[in-house]
This record gives C-alpha cells, sequence and structure tokens, in this order.
C-alpha cells in the first residue's frame, strides 16, 4: 500500500491513467515536475520573460499563478503580472476578486483588473438582459469567451508581455478541441498547439502550462496546498455548448481512463498531418474597421458580436 514515489507512506491518491499512488507530498511533487517537464518541452517561457498570467480566482488559474512564482523565483530577470477580468457576472465575480487580491498581496504579485463594461461597454450581465429581450439564439458565454480572449490580449500586450499564460487544463484543452470539431472549424483546431507562436505582432504568444493535468488533479493539489479557491460556479455555465462537451467527456472517461490524454493526443497527429498544409495558416490578417484589432475578417469577432446587441 504505499507511495509509488517515495516508498514509504501509504498511498492517497491513485492516479488510474497511469497506475501511479502517491502519498500527498509526492503527488504535490509529481504535478510540480509534470508541469515544469511541459514548459521545457514546448519552450514555453525563456529566462527573461515579462509572463502576464489571467488570473480569474477559480483553481487553474490560482495553481497556475502559485507554480510560475515559484519558477519565476529562480529566474532573477523574468518578471510575473497577473491580470483579471472582470466580466460584470453578479453573485459570482465579486468573491473571485477578493480571492486575486489576497493571493496578491500575500504572494506579493501585481495584478490588475479590466472590466468588460469598460473596455466594451456591457457587462455579461447586460449581455444576458438584451439576449433575452431581443430572444437572440446566442449564449452570454459566447460574448464572453470573445471579449475575454481580446482583453486579457490587449492589456498583456499594454504591459508589455512576452507571455500569456493561460490556466487551461487538459480538461478545458480535450473539451477545446472537440467544440472546434463539432463547430467545423478545423483551422482553428489545427492551430492549437503547445509552443507559443507569434502570428502577429499585436497577439502576445499564449502558453498552457496546465495542459497535461486533469482538471480533478489540479483541485486536488489546490485542497492539498490550502490555496484559496472559488466556492460558485458562473451562473450561465450551465447551458453552453462546453458543459455539454464536459458532461460527454466525464461520460466516456468512466470506461476510458485515457480519453482526454487520447483527445490531446491525436490531435497533435492531426496537426502534423496538416504541417504545411493552407488549413493551418491564418490569411490576411489586417486591423479590424472598428477596434484595430488583428483580425481575417472586416470586423473582429468581439466588435462583431457588439454590432449585435446595438
Ligand atoms: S465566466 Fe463567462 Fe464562463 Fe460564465 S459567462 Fe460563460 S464563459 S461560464 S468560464
Ligand atoms: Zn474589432
Amino acid at each position: 500500500l504505499s507511495c509509488t514515489g517515495c516508498k514509504k507512506k501509504d498511498f492517497v491518491y491513485h492516479r488510474k491513467y497511469s497506475g501511479e499512488k502517491y502519498c500527498k507530498k509526492c503527488f504535490c511533487t509529481s504535478i510540480e515536475k509534470k508541469i515544469a517537464r511541459t514548459v521545457s518541452k514546448h519552450q514555453m517561457l525563456s529566462s527573461t520573460d515579462l509572463i502576464v498570467v489571467g488570473l480569474s480566482g477559480g483553481k487553474d488559474s490560482v495553481v497556475l499563478t502559485h507554480l510560475l512564482a515559484q519558477m519565476e523565483k529562480k529566474f532573477p530577470n523574468s518578471k510575473l503580472i497577473t491580470v483579471t477580468i472582470d466580466e460584470g457576472i453578479k453573485n459570482y465575480r465579486e468573491e473571485t476578486i477578493e480571492i486575486v487580491k489576497k493571493i496578491t498581496q500575500d504572494w506579493n504579485i501585481e495584478n490588475k483588473i479590466y472590466s468588460f463594461k469598460k473596455e466594451f461597454g456591457y457587462s455579461i450581465d447586460d449581455i444576458n438582459q438584451i439576449i433575452l429581450e431581443k430572444k437572440l439564439d446566442l449564449l452570454p458565454c459566447s460574448f464572453c469567451g470573445v471579449f475575454r480572449r481580446k482583453l486579457l490580449n490587449q492589456a498583456a500586450r499594454d504591459l508589455e508581455a512576452d507571455k500569456l499564460a493561460i490556466g487551461f487544463n487538459l480538461d478545458d484543452e480535450a473539451q477545446t478541441i472537440l467544440m472546434n470539431f463539432i463547430r467545423g472549424d478545423l483551422s482553428r483546431m489545427a492551430r492549437i498547439a503547445p509552443k507559443p507562436k507569434k502570428i502577429s505582432p499585436k497577439f502576445v504568444p499564449r502558453i498552457r502550462p496546465l495542459r497535461e493535468i486533469p482538471e480533478k488533479e489540479i483541485a486536488l493539489y489546490a485542497f492539498y496546498k490550502s490555496l484559496p479557491m472559488q466556492s460558485k460556479e458562473c451562473p450561465y455555465a450551465f447551458n453552453s455548448l462546453r458543459h455539454n462537451v464536459q458532461s460527454s467527456i466525464n461520460l466516456l472517461e468512466e470506461k476510458t481512463p485515457n480519453v482526454k490524454f487520447n483527445i490531446l493526443k491525436n490531435l497533435h497527429t492531426i496537426n502534423e498531418l496538416f504541417q504545411d498544409s493552407e488549413i493551418k495558416s491564418i490569411k490576411n490578417l489586417h486591423d479590424c474597421e472598428k477596434c484595430g484589432e488583428p483580425t481575417s475578417s472586416t470586423l473582429c469577432k468581439a466588435c462583431e458580436l457588439i454590432s449585435i446587441l446595438e
């Protein structure tokens, strides 16, 4: 009954997909090692990077900030800044902003808050109201995802970041791959790559160091390390496509423990097949007519969505 790591203590966690059994301490070490390996394998960071971390206050971004802060201490020429997006969701975002304030004060990390209302003129609660009034066939999450992506990039660019780190775990990654497949967005799927790339001077390369760690293990790590975590779920989460895809993958996983890793691995195979293909290239990136951010259409996705609300 002993731990695969130290061979002394009793195990508390059985990692079914690999067969390892860990005590609390060795489990945490295994997570830290795995993430460090992901970072170096895909050359996600260099020793002089200014890293902006998207810190929402959820477990993934808290764990990511905690681990990057540890890594950053070893590299005196690197720097870490956290950015928090306030989407304007009542009875939900207030709690996470409190967590973010506490963490960044305790850990002595700079934090900047950007709000949808201020940057786009609408909070997610406003948008939900308009969707209901106009009977639009859209979900708040469709706006939220696009706005957050745009604002995080703008924030990282304003702060002159070299990398933008996002707390995407293995579950998120597998869901995104399937969602792109379901939507028929093969070119976006083919572009999901672990290694950061600069596709436009206006885009800060994004890195996802947690992409090989299942969500369950991130939660366990946060629990063992007593990291503060938000308790509520976003009120809009339940009817999104992501939520449905998540339930389906979790159902599949009960019988096939490797399903999430397989989705990720198969994506890499597809990516290699598409190596020099047209499908991967982003053609004709130019400035959005309204906001000036890079897009392949006349308007960027965020401005296109805003025009529906007006
Ligand atoms: S915050 Fe925004 Fe999520 Fe809430 S409205 Fe949807 S996308 S569920 S991660
Ligand atoms: Zn635009």
